[in-house]
C-alpha cells in the first residue's frame, strides 16, 4: 500500500514532500554544488570584506602596505563582485532545498536540531548581507542604522552559522557529490534528471554571470558600456571621473575658494609649517598614475600631481612618521584619513593639485586632495587643509 492516501494530513504530506524532493532541481546533488559555489562566494566575501574593515580601522597588530598599488582595488572589486555573483546562487540554492524546510518529523536528532537552528541566522543573516550590499552599491539607504557596522556584525554571525551548517552538510555532500556507480545501463529517466539538473544550475550561474558583467564595468573600463546595472559609471563626472561627495555636499564651497587658504603642518598646538597654494605649486611636483577605488565598488585611475607628502614632512622637519590628514569640511565621518609613516614616506603619496594634467575640480578636492596607492577611496581626504604630525 502506497503511503499517499493513508495515515494523517501530515504524514501525506511528508510523502508528497518526498516526491516533489526527487525532482532534479530540489536534488541533494543540485544543493550541494550551488551550496559550494555560495561557500566559496561568500568565503571569499567575508575575507576581502574583514581586510577592507581593518585598512580603514587598523588595530595595533595590523599593517597594510602601501605596495601593490592596486590590490585594495583588486579586493574591494573581488568583495562587491561575489557579493553580486552569491544573490542568484543564493536564490536557486532557497529555491532548492526548500522542500526540506516543511520536512516530517522537523527534527530527527539533536545534530539535525542544532543544525535547524542556525538556518534561520544562515538564511536570514545571508538574504540581510546581499540585500543591503546591492543597496549599498546602489547608494539607496532606505535604512537608518549605520550601514558598515551592521554588515560586519551580521556577516560574523552568518559566517558562524555557515561554518556550523558546512560542517553538518559535510558528509552529505560528499555523498550527493559522488559519481554514481555504473550498475547496469543507465536509464533515460536518469539522463532527463541530469540534464535538467544541469540546466537548473546552469539558470542559476547563468543569472550570475550577467549580473556580474552588467556590473563590473563600474570598475573594469573596457565593459562600462555593458555596465547596465553598474550604479556608477566611473567616467561621468567632472574631469571624466566619478565624485563621491561633491563640494556643494560637503559645504566646502567657499572655504575651497578662498584667496585665505593655507596648508598647515603641525603637531599638537605647534605650527611646523604653513604653504599658500602658490608655495605648494612652486614646490617640486611629481606624477602618478594611481586609482580611487570606493569602498563601494567603483574605482578609476587617474594621473594625478602634486607635492609629495614626505617632502612637506621634510620641510616641516617633522621626520619619518604617521600623519593625520584633514579636510577643510566640517562634519562628516570622512572629514579626516590617517596615513602610516610607511604610507606617508610613499614617494607617490601625493597632496594632488592637478588630474590629468588640469587643476583639480571643487568635487574632487580643490585646492588640494589626499592621492595615495594601495587605499580605499574613502581615506583619499578631498579639500586637504591640515597634516598632523603624529
Ligand atoms: N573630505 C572628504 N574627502 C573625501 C570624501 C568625503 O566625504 N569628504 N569621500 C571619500 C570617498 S568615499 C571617495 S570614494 C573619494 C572619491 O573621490 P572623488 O569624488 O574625487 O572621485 O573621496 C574621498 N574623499
Ligand atoms: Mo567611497
Amino acid at each position: 500500500m502506497s503511503a499517499e492516501g493513508t495515515g494523517s494530513p501530515l504524514i501525506r504530506l511528508e510523502a508528497r514532500r518526498r516526491i516533489v524532493e526527487q525532482r532534479p532541481s530540489h536534488s541533494a546533488r543540485t544543493a550541494s554544488i550551488l551550496g559550494i559555489a555560495l561557500g566559496v562566494c561568500f568565503s571569499v566575501c567575508f575575507l576581502t570584506g574583514l581586510l577592507s574593515h581593518l585598512i580603514q580601522h587598523p588595530p595595533a597588530w595590523f599593517h597594510w602596505p602601501p605596495r601593490p598599488a592596486g590590490l585594495y582595488r583588486l579586493s574591494q572589486g573581488l568583495h562587491v563582485a561575489t557579493g553580486v555573483a552569491a544573490v542568484p546562487l543564493l536564490l536557486a540554492k532557497l529555491y532548492a532545498v526548500y522542500p526540506k524546510f516543511w520536512q516530517w518529523p522537523p527534527l530527527r536528532s539533536v545534530g539535525s536540531a542544532i543544525e535547524r537552528a542556525t538556518l534561520l541566522p544562515l538564511v536570514a543573516g545571508s538574504l540581510f548581507l546581499l540585500f543591503s550590499g546591492v543597496n549599498n552599491i546602489d547608494l539607496w539607504y532606505p535604512y537608518h542604522f549605520f550601514f558598515p557596522a551592521a554588515h560586519r556584525s551580521v556577516a560574523w554571525i552568518t559566517m558562524g552559522a555557515l561554518a556550523v551548517h558546512v560542517g553538518y552538510k559535510a558528509a552529505t555532500a560528499r555523498t550527493a557529490l559522488a559519481p554514481v556507480p555504473a550498475a547496469g545501463p543507465p536509464s533515460s529517466s536518469d539522463d532527463d534528471h541530469a540534464v535538467s539538473r544541469r540546466a537548473f544550475i546552469g539558470a542559476a550561474a547563468a543569472g550570475s554571470g550577467i549580473l556580474l558583467a552588467t556590473t563590473v564595468g563600474q570598475t573594469v573600463a573596457p565593459l562600462s558600456r555593458v555596465g547596465l546595472l553598474a550604479p556608477r559609471a566611473p567616467h561621468t563626472g567632472a574631469q571624466g571621473l566619478s565624485v563621491n561627495k561633491t563640494a556643494a555636499a560637503a559645504g566646502v564651497l567657499d572655504a575651497a575658494r578662498s584667496s585665505d587658504y593655507r596648508l598647515t603642518v603641525g603637531r599638537g598646538r605647534a605650527v611646523l609649517a604653513t604653504f599658500t597654494l602658490d608655495e605648494l605649486r612652486a614646490l617640486p611636483q611629481h606624477r602618478a598614475t594611481l586609482p580611487i577605488a570606493c569602498v563601494e565598488g567603483w574605482s578609476v585611475n587617474a594621473a594625478w600631481t602634486g607635492v609629495r607628502v614626505r617632502d612637506l614632512l621634510e620641510r616641516a622637519g617633522a621626520g619619518r612618521r604617521a600623519v593625520r590628514v584633514e579636510s577643510m569640511q566640517r562634519g562628516g565621518r570622512y572629514r579626516a584619513s590617517e596615513l602610516t609613516a610607511d604610507q606617508a614616506h610613499d614617494p607617490d603619496t601625493l597632496l594632488a593639485l592637478l588630474v590629468n594634467g588640469e587643476p583639480l575640480h571643487l568635487d574632487h578636492g580643490y585646492p588640494v586632495r589626499l592621492i595615495s596607492p594601495n587605499r580605499p577611496g574613502v581615506l583619499q581626504t578631498k579639500w586637504v587643509a591640515h597634516l598632523e604630525v603624529r
